[in-house]
């Protein structure tokens, strides 16, 4: 097989171009889901599809794709590359956004090179992988992959009040297509870790293997408002203290087990906010993840009995509602091998690893072989502006991406 490289400057200034679309007056970087500032992210991404000479789908849930196809292949399962281009609240320019714009540079250098792929290759936006605005994330792969019908994941209430498919119609992505409508023969998503752990070992790849199991809840805590200067700490019912003392126990027991177990509370909200109110009312999410099924079970088991305690000792009424809850997933090892095998053929050390974080590749692992590449995240840090890999770095993980896709592409 040919070795081919990605074209290094063009890459990198896509990056850089499009991570400097959606930034507020402060400078932040926000592009949430079916946004005005994902809309021009989106545009943009298009824009450089078509220059490509890709033809583009987008289906019923926004997803967008920049398809690569000849006469003679166009019948075959596609080689699907993905990601997406939503951003967290502050977020960093390479999350999500450097797997896109990766894949869609594997396919023009891979077309400039003259090589004749005997399937399609395809590179995917997934709408909503961050799930800020809209609940669960990863949302627009889970319908593609047929884990959430689309009529539902339309009818999403945001955090602002707005109905995603309503969104998706202004922004004018409320595609045609049948979500699933490509049925991938392989499905590969290179993605920066967002982690500590190849920085800190000195290696170049990440292959994925599999990813953790995600629980994300809603908590609503109901106590008295109540004058914040006249009510004894005796006749209190205090719904803010009692938040407090779950986001404790939630932490607490997190960082006591001897296990990878990680909990966030991310959110939270007291009404009615007032300085000298005792709240009467506390909302806050949950965010609890394992790459063990069971334990993620026990541990969500054990907050229910905690919430369930304070309740009754504190004469609150406690509500959870689930937002999102994704199974542990694991990868297919002969994508995860033919990474590693990559990797060493181009002097590049790799090790196998556990995705912390979620990503599209494990909704699309339900309908196709699929796996991740990751490279190093500078000091581990993600879903913040400090956000850093080195352009070397990004260029190895794109051209690891480019060798496994012209495999998977030539049935080698
Ligand atoms: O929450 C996650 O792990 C991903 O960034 N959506
Ligand atoms: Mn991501
Ligand atoms: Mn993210």
């Amino acid at each position: 097989m040919t070795s081919f490289s990605v074209n290094a400057e063009r890459l990198v200034a896509r990056i850089r171009d499009l991570g400097a679309i959606g930034r507020d007056t402060d400078g932040r970087l926000t592009r949430l889901a079916a946004s005005e500032t994902e809309k021009a992210g989106r545009d943009q991404f298009c824009a450089w599809v078509r220059n490509a000479g890709l033809e583009i789908a987008i289906d019923r849930i926004g997803n967008i794709f920049g398809i690569w196809h000849s006469n003679e292949n166009r019948h075959e399962a596609p080689v699907l590359i993905g990601s997406h281009i939503d951003t967290v609240i502050n977020a960093g320019i390479y999350d999500g956004c450097y797997g896109v714009l990766s894949g869609l540079e594997v396919i023009e250098t891979l077309k400039t090179e003259g090589f004749a792929p005997s399937r399609p290759i395809a590179v995917a936006v997934f709408t909503n992988e961050e799930g800020v605005r809209y609940a669960p994330d990863m949302m627009g792969s889970l319908v593609y992959a047929g884990g959430l019908p689309v009529e539902k994941a339309l009818a999403a209430v945001g955090t602002d009040g707005t109905m995603l498919g309503e969104e998706l119609q202004r922004i004018g992505y409320a595609g045609s297509e049948e979500p699933g409508f490509l049925k991938p023969s392989a499905y590969v998503e290179l993605h920066i870790e967002q982690g500590p752990v190849l920085e800190r070992e000195g290696v170049s790849i990440g292959a994925v293997e599999n990813l953790q199991g995600i629980s994300w809840q809603r908590v609503t805590i109901d106590g008295v408002a109540n004058h914040a200067g006249t009510t004894p700490m005796s006749m209190r019912r205090d719904a803010g203290h009692a938040a407090a003392r779950v986001i404790t126990f939630l932490h607490d027991r997190a960082t006591a087990s001897n296990t990878p177990t990680v909990a966030t509370v991310g959110c939270i909200n007291f009404e009615p906010n007032a300085v000298n109110v005792i709240p009467s009312r506390a909302t806050f999410t949950v965010d609890l993840r394992d790459p063990d099924e069971d334990r993620l079970k026990a541990e969500e088991a054990a907050l229910a009995g905690y919430l369930t305690e304070l309740a009754a000792a504190g004469g609150l009424t406690i509500t959870a509602e689930r937002l999102a809850r994704f199974e542990p997933v694991t990868f297919d090892k002969h994508i995860v091998e033919l990474i590693e095998a990559t990797a060493g053929r181009r002097g590049l050390t790799s090790k196998r690893m556990t995705s912390g974080a979620g990503h599209d590749a494990q909704m699309i692992a339900r309908i196709a072989p699929s796996a991740m590449i990751f490279v190093p995240s500078i000091g581990g840090i993600s879903h913040n502006p400090r956000e850093y890999t080195p352009d070397a770095d990004l260029i190895a993980g794109a051209n690891i991406l480019l060798d496994v896709v012209q495999r998977l592409a030539t049935g080698q």
